[in-house]
């Protein structure tokens, strides 16, 4: 099915701002001005997007400890977000948080996880709460190739084919967990593994949108429709390291500079639109120069946001209903 021009042009906007979101934050984090850990997902847009456009506010994801894309394409605020990373108060959980635990329940954000495979069974109970109360809503586990060998995320695969969840499994395979190339700790097939437990798998180029996108639309189906859960894999790299200042000396030479120049999913995203005169380069110009006063006055904010104080050390401490 074709796209609409409304949903291209919203597609390449969120992939724009998840973009310019990591490029600045690799670029603040080299600077020291942000605390704790960062794991950056560009090179991976097309995934979070593709699958994301497919979502109603309502249906759920869980994120991965590489979760900035995700919670964008969600709908998560881009001030909002980047205060939290920066630890300000007025970030989305108060500053205490930070990169890998971002979370927005109203959104249908379930949180990034500094816990891999943590997010599958989380998911599993967004999706039981959509199947028992009949809303008609699906749920999405992101993880990592790393992940995917973690027994959570067994059980939570086959938990929801027992159950007929409405649950997508969306592995964004990037070839790495950590230093690990995937090689090194897995020799299956991850079709075979989830068509195991038995529900339909697909293996998509994760570069590319349209691709993702077409996967995610039958798998949405299916879950709407009360046929339980999919697995989608998308294959697809991280342009930058494990985290912010790992030194990537685990990677071939020229290797990702190679797939930027041949596969980055913005490039083909825009030769796709403009071969096909679906969009015209001049809107998605203007939409990269406002996505980057975006960016800029998110980080003047951020900045310019107070720390959280001695005070906010107690709160939060316990959940009250
Ligand atoms: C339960 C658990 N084990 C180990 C770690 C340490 N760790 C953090 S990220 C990571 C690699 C994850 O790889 P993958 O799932 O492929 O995600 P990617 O980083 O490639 O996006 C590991 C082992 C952790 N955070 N949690
Ligand atoms: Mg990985």
């Amino acid at each position: 099915m074709q796209l609409s021009r409304e949903e291209l042009l919203k597609a390449y906007r969120d992939m724009r701002l998840i973009r310019d979101f990591e490029e600045r934050l690799h670029v603040e984090s080299a600077a020291g001005s942000i605390p704790g850990f960062v794991h950056l997902s560009a090179g991976e847009e097309a995934s979070a997007v593709g699958v994301c456009m497919e979502l109603r506010k309502t249906d759920c994801i869980a994120a991965t400890h590489r979760g900035h894309g995700h919670a964008l394409a969600k709908g998560c605020d881009v001030t909002s977000m980047m205060k939290e990373i920066f630890g300000r108060r007025d970030g989305m959980c108060g500053g205490k948080g930070g990169s890998m635990h971002i979370a927005d329940l109203d959104q249908g954000m379930m949180g990034a996880n500094g816990i891999v495979g943590g997010g599958p069974p989380l998911v599993c109970g967004a999706a039981l709460t959509a199947k028992t109360l009949k809303t008609g809503g699906v749920a999405v586990a992101f993880f990592g190739d790393g992940a995917s060998n973690q027994g959570t995320v067994a059980e939570a695969m086959n938990l929801a084919c027992v159950w007929e969840l409405p649950v997508i499994f969306c592995l964004e395979d990037n070839g790495y967990g950590e230093a690990t190339a995937t090689s090194f700790a897995f020799r299956g097939d991850q079709l075979k593994r989830a068509e195991g437990y038995g529900m339909p798998a697909v293996r998509v180029n994760g570069h590319d949108l349209f691709e993702v996108n077409e996967a995610m639309r039958e798998a949405v189906e299916r879950g709407r429709n009360g046929d339980g859960p999919s697995f989608i894999q998308c294959m697809t790299h991280r342009y930058y390291g494990h985290f912010e200042g790992d030194s990537t000396a685990y990677r071939a030479e020229g290797e990702i500079a190679k797939v930027i120049e041949e596969m980055d999913c913005m490039m083909l995203f825009r030769k796709r639109v403009t071969e096909a005169s679906l969009l015209e380069p001049e809107q998605m110009d203007e939409i990269d120069a406002e996505i980057a006063g975006i960016i800029e006055q998110a980080v003047v904010d951020a900045k310019a946001s107070p720390p959280p104080s001695a005070a906010d050390l107690l709160t939060d401490v316990y959940v009250s209903y």
